[in-house]
């Protein structure tokens, strides 16, 4: 519309200023003739009124004067004469005009004087007339009166009003015909071209096949075409040379790295991208008071394990733009490229009123489901209006997903609890896509699920997934339970799916975990940022046990603490020697549930720090704050031990990032038999988080065992975690989705 206007607007003020110039000239010209044609017609009257007036005006006969006045009234538009004598007087008036006596007539005088006529428009009672007088001689030279023609001139007016009507039309219908004819070239050699381009080129991004452009265009334009033209095919010919080259490596590679997972993408997914989606996103751009910003990685487990998959994949993830100043980093799509020094994916930002965040995010999904799925003994809490806030959410996301999706069969990958609706929303609109969500975190048992009043529209969404993934099979089992018992459906133990209205959904496992090698530095360098880390917390020489974790409570910080206190009153000797260094994420503080906990743990902290503290050391360093990954890779590194007392966990990736993290050195892990790590990390010392008395025990096991079996332990462990990495995880999900697609095309 702008540049419509910025195209016409010019034009049309040239038009306009032209044409005005014109009307003026014209109306001055029709003005000046018509002023003409009646001087000469007042001039013909007045002289023929002279030619009796004469005789008259020398015998002063009034009679005959006002009978040659009234004779000449009815000549066209003359509205009446006047005959005065020598001294200006009025001998004679026609009587329509009697009042014209009564006007003053200067101009009389000038013409006594000059003795030549004299025409010129006068006004008269509100109006206009024209006024021709002659001077009336006797034989000789001596003026002995005057004759005064009065003409109305209202039709002189009307004329000149007719000519500006006439002269508005022409503008108005040559306006009309240019703005026409602008708006067709326009629309003919720019905007219909450039709209067909942008939709041939965003149908060729999402995989249709055409690779020439409908667009015939010459000049400019037309190189420009030509150019889009090229990058496509370039595009179109790399791709498919890498799906041909990650087949041949995929068949040569063993274990699961980055690369082995870029060619299983690339030779399944071809040219379709990835389309994954989270709530939390994966770089939040923050503004601090001072007016700066940061790009912070938040403290997510999701997040932890998706980012390496996308860095290593490319393709889009979709997730709520949370932070205050993400808005200033996006472009006109929303999206940018991730991470921001090196992008190699794209994060598309979804936005969200305060309002849907507090119904959806903090209300049904963290007061709801996750303690609903988590067995600590918190009570879940569900309101209608959280519920309504919930789908309104899911249908945003939905919304921005499918404005993504390429023309043919794509993929879409969903995390966790917060999306239950969206795999149904997904499937009605693009039947074709292939949708996997998976379930971060425990998924209960049927008689604890029943408890939620929406029960049966989550479960109806989640049964629109091609597959549902799980950490461990006791979660698949209880979701396989809980469908049994709940919905009607038919449940195959054998294939492990649910067959639901012609849907088939396929539940499997696989155990998240971490990039095993990433964020490794030269050696020296850690070295000097693990003794930096001492020093500043005065650890020198102390026996260091590391926490890390969202304060969320199922992570069990609280139980942490409680054991730590135990085993200083059990085993005294350990008093100046032992510290637990607590890292703690601000997490969902918004909840009074969370607000509560951040205390409970502050005034812990406090109480156990004065019972045993003696001259400058504390039993505990609690750090609430936000840390970077290679912040956190120190302070494992650090860590004599490391313990994780959770609850209740789908996995906790803390104790897997713990294990990659010590790369030999001696160390040790507490892992609490609740999560879902316990599964895999056997040579873990194993604890029930709730037993105080036995977890303050294992913290002096951990501690007193021989160098070489800690050694030998942490190496087993960390053959677990580098051979069952997230690539391994990402990789066995994608080639079940390809496979699952590959099925639905047969
Ligand atoms: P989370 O409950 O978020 O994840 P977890 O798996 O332990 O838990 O991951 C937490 C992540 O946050 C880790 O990468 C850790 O390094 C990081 N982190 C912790 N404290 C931090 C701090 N103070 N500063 C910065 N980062 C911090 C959910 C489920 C888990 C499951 C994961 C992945 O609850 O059970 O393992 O998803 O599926």
């Amino acid at each position: 519309m702008r540049r419509v206007l910025l195209l016409i607007l010019p034009t049309l003020i040239i038009i306009g200023a032209g044409l005005t110039v014109f009307g003026l000239l014209e109306a001055r010209s029709v003005r000046e003739r018509l002023m003409d044609d009646l001087e000469r017609k007042a001039r013909t009257v007045a002289e023929s009124i002279a030619l009796s007036a004469g005789d008259v005006l020398s015998i002063s006969d009034v009679e005959a004067a006002n009978r040659l006045v009234e004779s000449f009234q009815k000549r066209e538009r003359v509205q009446g004469c006047v005959i005065y004598d020598r001294a200006a007087r009025v001998v004679a008036v026609t009587e329509r005009i009697s009042d014209w006596q009564g006007k003053a007539k200067p101009y009389l005088e000038e013409v006594l004087v000059s003795a030549t006529p004299r025409g010129g428009l006068e006004r008269f009672q509100e109006y206009s007339w024209y006024s021709y007088v002659l001077p009336v001689f006797d034989g000789g030279n001596n003026i002995i009166g005057l004759v005064e023609v009065v003409y109305d001139t209202s039709y002189l007016f009307d004329t000149l009003a007719e000519v500006w009507r006439r002269i508005s039309v022409a503008l108005i219908i040559l306006t009309s015909l240019i703005v026409l004819a602008l708006l067709t070239v326009e629309r003919r050699t720019y905007a219909l071209p450039v709209r067909q381009l942008t939709a041939w080129f965003r149908g060729f991004q999402k995989g249709e096949e055409d690779i020439v452009s409908p667009v015939r265009a010459k000049g400019d334009f037309g190189q420009l075409v030509s150019e889009v033209e090229q990058v496509a095919l370039s595009l179109r010919v790399a791709r498919r040379a890498a799906v041909e080259e990650a087949h041949e490596r995929l068949q040569q590679e063993e274990l699961w790295t980055e690369a082995k997972l870029r060619d299983l993408v690339q030779a399944r997914l071809g040219e379709n991208a990835l389309f994954v989606v989270s709530n939390r996103e994966p770089y939040i751009h923050i503004a601090d008071e001072s007016g700066g910003v940061r790009c912070v990685r938040p403290a997510s487990g999701v997040v932890t394990a998706m980012d390496p998959i996308l860095q290593a994949c490319g393709g889009t993830w979709i997730a709520h733009g949370s932070g205050n100043a993400d808005r200033k980093y996006v472009n006109s799509k929303n999206k940018l490229g991730v991470p921001p020094d090196d992008n190699r994916y794209i994060l598309k930002r979804v936005w969200l009123t305060k309002d849907e965040e507090e119904g959806y995010y903090y209300g049904f999904a963290n007061e709801g489901l996750w303690p609903l799925c988590h067995v600590t003994h918190t009570r879940p809490v569900f309101r209608e209006g959280d519920w309504e806030k919930y789908k309104r959410a899911n249908q945003k996301f939905a919304q921005s997903v499918l404005e993504e999706l390429p023309a043919r069969n794509p993929l879409v990958f969903i995390q966790d609890y917060h999306f239950t609706l969206l795999p149904r929303m997904i499937k009605r609109e693009r039947p074709d896509a292939t949708v996997g969500l998976f379930w971060h975190i425990p998924w209960p048992n049927p008689e604890v699920f029943a408890i939620c009043p929406y029960q049966l529209e989550i479960l109806d969404g989640l049964l629109a997934c091609d597959l549902v993934g799980f950490h461990l099979q006791f979660h698949c089992n209880n979701f396989l339970d809980t469908v049994n018992r709940l919905m009607e459906s038919r449940v195959d133990t054998e294939k492990f799916s649910i067959v639901r209205a012609n849907q088939e959904t396929f539940v499997r496992t696989f155990p998240i975990s971490i990039d095993a090698c990433s964020g490794a530095e030269e050696a020296e360098d850690e070295e000097r940022r693990i003794q930096r880390a001492r020093r500043e917390l005065r650890l020198e020489n102390k026996i260091v046990a590391v926490g890390v974790d969202r304060v969320d409570y199922t992570k069990g910080i609280a139980e942490r603490i409680l054991a730590v206190d135990r085993f200083l009153e059990k085993y005294p000797q350990y008093k100046g020697r032992f510290v637990l260094l607590q890292l703690g994420a601000p997490s969902r503080t918004h909840l009074k549930r969370y607000h509560e906990l951040a205390a409970e743990i502050d005034e812990l902290v406090q109480e156990k720090n004065w019972k045993h503290s003696e001259e400058d050391w504390q039993p505990i360093v609690y750090l609430n704050r936000h840390f970077s990954p290679a912040e956190i890779r120190a302070y494992y590194m650090m860590g004599d031990l490391c313990i994780v007392s959770s609850l209740h966990d789908g996995m906790n990736l803390v104790a897997k990032e713990y294990v990659a993290a010590k790369q030999g050195r001696p160390g040790m892990l507490i892992l609490s038999r609740f999560t879902g790590a316990s599964r895999e990390l056997v040579d873990a010392v194993s604890i029930n988080p709730y037993s105080i008395e036995e977890f303050a025990d294992a913290i002096k096991y951990s501690i007193e065992m021989p160098v070489e079996e800690k050694k030998a332990r942490m190496e087993k462990m960390r053959q677990v975690v580098s051979e069952n990495n997230v690539y391994r995880w990402a990789g066995g999900l994608i080639a079940e989705l390809t496979t699952i697609q590959k099925a639905k095309e047969l």
